[in-house]
């Protein structure tokens, strides 16, 4: 818009031109309001000045100056209510074939990482023309992404998962800033977007060492973690079937109904007896504090992406079966004790 007249930052998302226009509504209407005023006092000044032989006359109401003062605000703050509700609306929904990435903060840096498994650290790279989503946590205190050029900022919570998403327009390097202060080195949290042209970041994808898909690299904890014991379709359904759980409702013993999203299987796993599904036992052990963040969001996308890899019907979930108490406490018991045990298959005897 203004390449001579540096006002805004550079405008590299879809979005960044739309919120530049309100912006620039808002700055007009000050500006003229307050110019307004201004003039109105220096002319009032002037005209009104105390002269000899002319007394001050008091007026008690005016219905029409009331309505006129009433009526444009209304219209006036409407408008902008409206107008930056509509993108605001726009910037809550990310596209359905928006590209995935998942992103940790912590004091002080910013971890990324795509579906394919590859990581960085406080870089991200994308490719321009397609939507890119990012689900959002924190390892510790509240931070903020905020990236000037696309006009988006979101904050980023410890155990909750917020999303932010952008259409980047221009290929380049962008500044990615925390804008939340969050300890002494608040300042440093700091990194880079990188936009770049759909065939660039199809190399760039192919080009470092991912270990494997963030699916792929759930299904090997799930196996560790010892999930399947309970989770798989011939556990004799001590829990339920995770298959096409997600993004479906949930009926919970307490006759709520939950949608199975990103936070509802984080907090299943952390805290199992938070949301406990109808018509089976509180017997799932928490994981809390054994998981990393990260290992977290690779275990929900493979929860995510189970019922894909199938292609089975998505209704398909297995109907629980009692089980007995001392069962129940038989399977906690047995948790624990495997629990103890170190976790890495390369490091049994
Ligand atoms: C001891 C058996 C057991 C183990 C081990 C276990 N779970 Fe569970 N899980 C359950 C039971 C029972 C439920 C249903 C009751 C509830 O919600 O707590 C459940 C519920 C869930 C749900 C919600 C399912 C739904 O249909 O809404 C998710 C997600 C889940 N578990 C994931 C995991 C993951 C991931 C692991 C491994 C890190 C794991 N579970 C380990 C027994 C287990
Ligand atoms: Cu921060």
């Amino acid at each position: 818009m203004q390449s001579n007249l540096p006002l805004f930052p550079q405008q590299a998302s879809t979005v960044a031109a739309q919120v530049d226009w309100l912006y620039l509504f808002l700055v007009a209407i000050t500006a003229f309001f307050s110019l307004l005023v201004a003039a109105l006092i220096l002319f009032f000044i002037v005209k009104y000045r105390k002269t000899p032989g002319r007394e001050a006359e008091q007026i008690h109401g005016s219905t029409l100056l009331e309505i006129v003062w009433t009526v444009i605000p209304l219209g006036l703050s409407m408008a902008i209510f409206v107008w930056a509700a509509i993108i605001y609306f726009h910037l809550q929904r990310p596209p359905a074939n928006a590209l995935e990435v998942y992103g940790v903060a912590k004091q002080w840096m910013w971890k990324f990482e795509q579906s394919g498994g590859q990581r960085e650290i406080n870089a991200l790279h994308v490719p321009v023309g397609r939507p890119v989503k990012i689900t959002l946590i924190s390892q510790d205190v509240i931070h903020s992404f905020f990236v000037p050029a696309f006009r988006v900022k979101q904050d980023v919570l410890p155990n909750r998962y917020t999303i932010v998403w952008f259409q980047a327009t221009e290929p380049g390097a962008y500044h990615l800033f925390c804008t939340q202060y969050c300890g002494t080195k608040h300042s440093a949290m700091i990194g880079e977007v990188v936009a770049m042209k759909p065939e660039d970041f199809e190399a760039w994808l192919t080009s470092g060492k991912a270990e494997g898909s963030l699916a792929a690299q759930g299904e090997k904890e799930f196996q560790q973690l010892g999930c399947v014991t309970c989770h798989r379709a011939d556990s004799g359904a001590r829990g339920p079937n995770l298959m096409g759980l997600y993004g479906r409702p949930v009926r919970l013993t307490d006759g709520r109904t939950v949608v199975a999203d990103d936070n509802y299987i984080r907090e299943s796993i952390l805290v199992p007896n938070a949301k406990v599904v109808s018509g089976f036992q509180p017997i799932m052990p928490t994981f809390q504090g054994m998981i990393s963040e990260e290992e977290l969001i690779q275990l929900t996308d493979y929860i995510k992406h189970m019922g894909e890899q199938q292609g089975e019907p998505l209704n398909n979930r297995s109907t629980p079966t009692q089980i007995r108490d001392s069962e129940v406490t038989h399977i906690q018991e047995r948790m624990k004790q495997e629990s103890k045990e170190p976790q890495k298959p390369g490091k049994k005897k």
